[in-house]
């Protein structure tokens, strides 16, 4: 019979003790919270979830009702346990420390609880990611500054993905698995090991429509791409961008490929769009930890020492080849 996810996580601490049984239960829970929320997500219209919450976050971006109840479901699910000090959340302004009534653990917990929330209400894949630090032990009371960690310090990231299949992608540092939700066990099923992502790609994902607003290597490097087999690559180019980068990520953790998000005019005083504690840091572990490759550009994005929570960053990350041409092209630009 194929492993659940428990029987996975014994058998690792017991052949690697690299997961103690607090953080097995961290993340139980969360896997458990991930089955709560793919449920109100397979749920749509008939559970009045859809739709907008009418709130904003502190990215100032609008709240989908379902960014909210994600944020709930894993609030919820996680402050008992007595595993955690405190969870942060893109969804939240700062940090939640485990109330009082509660035992405190030695752990912190991120997560983006719904992410790709514009393909919510039109029934495209979006998914939950997560990060989990442990807490300094310099620290007593736990503070935003505790969660301030590069990400090369994390112990455990992952991401579920609420698609066509709900899969739930885990590395606690010893390679990537991937667990399938068995809707009639109500279990994650363990269903591919050691994955790898293929060195080299055909295939690039960026949002197109702000090409106008690229700084140069960025630029050239999507030129060289659609230049195509007569070009400087001498190969054609396909590309995909499903604007949910859960679901971008699990294709390239399938597949192979090379995601971007970068830097852009738009916004010139923000290092990119995406969050670097709990988007690009556990995206980028999960990728090196499959072969690949994650950068903003100019650094590995796991050694970017975090000075703010909500923190953006540019994110280029996948198949090594392409992320190390498109880095450093950044490097001669
Ligand atoms: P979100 O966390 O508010 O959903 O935003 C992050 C998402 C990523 O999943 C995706 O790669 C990107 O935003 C898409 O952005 P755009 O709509 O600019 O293409
Ligand atoms: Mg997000």
């Amino acid at each position: 019979m194929a492993a659940s996810l428990s029987r996975y996580l014994v058998e690792q601490q017991r052949a690697k003790q690299n997961i103690p049984p607090e953080l097995r239960l961290l993340l139980e829970v969360v896997a458990r919270a991930c089955k709560g929320i793919s449920h109100a997500v397979n749920k749509g219209a008939l559970g009045g979830v859809l739709g907008s919450a009418h709130s904003e976050n502190i990215q100032g971006e609008v709240q989908k009702k379902l960014d909210i109840i994600a944020n709930e479901v894993l609030i919820e699910a996680n402050e008992w346990g007595g595993h955690l000090a405190a969870m942060a959340s893109e969804e939240m302004d700062t940090i939640y420390v485990v109330p009082n009534r509660y035992p405190q653990g030695e752990y912190l917990l991120l997560f983006d609880p719904l992410d790709g929330s514009s393909n919510i209400d039109v029934n495209v894949s979006i998914g939950t990611i997560f990060s989990v630090l442990k807490k300094p032990e310099s620290s007593d009371k736990v503070t935003e500054s505790d969660f301030l960690q590069p990400g090369r310090a994390q112990v455990a990231a992952g991401y579920c993905v609420y698609g066509p299949q709900t899969t739930l992608v885990l590395t606690v540092g010893d390679g990537v698995a991937m667990f399938t939700l068995d809707r009639e066990q109500g279990s994650f099923v363990l269903t591919q090991e050691n994955v790898r992502i293929p060195e080299d790609t055909r295939e690039f994902a960026i949002n197109m429509s702000n090409m106008r607003h690229w700084d140069k290597p960025v630029a050239d490097y999507i030129a060289e791409c659609l230049a195509g087999s007569s070009g400087p690559r001498g190969k054609d180019f396909n590309m995909r961008w499903v604007a949910s980068m859960v679901a971008d990520v699990h294709r390239i953790l399938t597949r192979g490929g090379v995601f971007m998000y970068p830097w852009d005019k738009r916004e010139p005083d923000k290092p990119g769009k995406l969050r670097l504690m709990y988007e690009a840091n556990p995206m980028g572990w999960l990728v090196e930890q499959a072969g690949g490759m994650a950068t903003n550009g100019n650094q590995r994005i796991l050694d970017i020492q975090p000075t703010l929570l909500h923190q953006r960053v540019s994110v280029f990350l996948g198949s090594k080849n392409e992320v190390a041409r498109v880095t450093a092209m950044h490097q001669t630009a």
